[in-house]
């Protein structure tokens, strides 16, 4: 089983059929390292996959397990009477489910569009539709514009869209990018909706919003990893080639130069959280970099990173269990955002650091904006769903829409708090 496992070419599409999705919905701390224990630690396996990258006691815990591997994993769970639901035994089947509804999304939107309705989009578009998508946004709106963010591991150019409408003088920046882990779908989708509500939106807020600020949203900055999900929907990393190791991709969130090598990431090229041979190595988190630090830390009102899911509200540091000086303004204003995407669909997002609700985990883009660019306010939002049981990073695009409104009234909310608390 392992050798076929490892058998498997870039070029072949990963299947998951007869995965089983295992939910142990709150493990404890007793039950953490039994777990652990039974999960792959190389991602080239596939046998035993932990979905959470750290777990820790008190969370849920999914497991995707192999047809091959499901009732020896079932049984080891009933031996230490550890309490799961089986959300899916046939994963694959889900991801088909999604995929099919996708496109039903797609083929109706296409014809609106081409009717002269270019309304937000409603299904998941691969990078280069984004890519389409956006040129023509930013040529139907004189304030909006695409250029080139970097250029990806792979040799491919990824972009961002920015938007100038400011009509205050000495606008403040907010810089928001999406798509560094390459399976969290919802999170390019959900920046494809900002952007179109920035750009085109009639609401108060959306006026206010581009006619303060400069806006720079660059929806997929782990492009090569997004393609690639399309192969492999539970990719995470990007397609780096790691020399002396046949494990691809370093995880991009774990990279950046800024208590790099801590806790909570990987020395190991086979691991989902290897932090890559050195401080900022990849060409993806460089490319941020260079521009939080061209515009100037002090000149962003809000830099946030958005990932999924779990539908918390992430405040640094996430690399240690220390709390910034201003923590006290921080978590006000992730509270401020969570109130806010609140009265949108009454959905709960926590607010606080990785390390008080989810896992410690250094390297981190968040960290690196606050503690190198000096960006007072960075966030890493973990979208919907809330729990692996709704589909975790598979989830229907029927989501797009109201994350899209939920995440745009947490984003205002946040900036109008970052603003008046300066
Ligand atoms: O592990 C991560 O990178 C994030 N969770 S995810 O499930 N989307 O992978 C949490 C990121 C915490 N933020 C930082 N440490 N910057
Ligand atoms: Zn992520």
């Amino acid at each position: 089983v392992l050798l076929s496992a490892l058998a498997f070419a870039a070029s072949e599409k990963v299947s998951y059929t007869g995965y089983h999705s295992i939910l142990i919905p709150q493990v404890t701390s007793d039950e953490v390292s039994i777990v652990r224990s039974l999960a792959d630690t190389d991602d080239r396996v596939r046998q035993v996959m932990l979905m959470n990258d750290h777990l820790v006691a008190g969370m849920e815990a999914n497991l995707l397990v192999s047809p091959e591997q499901a009732s020896y994993v079932m049984s080891i769970l009933d031996q230490f009477e550890i309490p799961f639901d089986i959300v899916s035994s046939d994963f694959q089947s889900w991801i088909d489910e999604v995929d099919s509804l996708n496109e039903i999304n797609k083929q109706k939107w296409i014809a609106d569009f081409e009717s002269g309705n270019k309304r937000k989009p409603d299904f998941y578009m691969t990078n280069s539709e984004i890519n389409d998508w956006m040129n023509d946004l930013a040529n139907d709106y004189s304030y909006a514009t695409v250029s080139t963010t970097g250029t990806s591991i792979e040799g491919q150019d990824f972009f961002q869209l920015d938007v100038d409408a400011t009509i205050v003088s000495n606008p403040k920046h907010v810089y928001i990018n999406g798509g560094i882990h390459a399976r969290e779908w919802i999170s390019p989708a959900t920046m494809q909706w900002i952007i179109h509500e920035v750009i085109t939106g009639t609401s108060d807020d959306a006026v206010r919003m581009r006619e303060n600020y400069i806006w720079h949203i660059p929806p997929v900055i782990n492009p090569d990893g997004y393609d690639y999900t399309w192969a492999n929907r539970m990719w995470r990393k990007n397609r780096r080639i790691n020399s002396g190791s046949s494990c691809i991709g370093v995880d991009l969130n774990r990279n950046w130069g800024w208590g790099w090598d801590g806790p909570g990431s990987s020395t190991d090229p086979c691991s989902d959280t290897y932090r890559g041979a050195s401080a900022d190595s990849e060409p993806e988190v460089r490319a941020v970099e260079d521009q939080l630090m061209a515009i100037g830390g002090e000149n962003i009102v809000l830099y946030m990173d958005v990932h999924s899911y779990s539908q918390f509200w992430l405040v640094p540091w996430g690399g240690t269990t220390e709390k910034p000086d201003d923590y006290a303004e921080l978590k006000a204003g992730g509270d401020a955002a969570a109130a806010a995407i609140r009265s949108v669909n009454n959905l709960s997002f926590l607010v606080g650091t990785p390390p008080d609700i989810l896992y410690v985990a250094s390297g981190g883009s968040f960290d690196w904006a606050k503690g190198h660019a000096g960006v007072k306010y960075t966030y890493a939002p973990e979208l919907r769903p809330a729990s692996a049981g709704a589909g975790g990073f598979v989830i229907p695009p029927e989501n797009i829409d109201p994350s899209g409104k939920e995440i745009f009234a947490g984003v205002v909310a946040n900036i109008d708090f970052a603003a008046s608390n300066p």
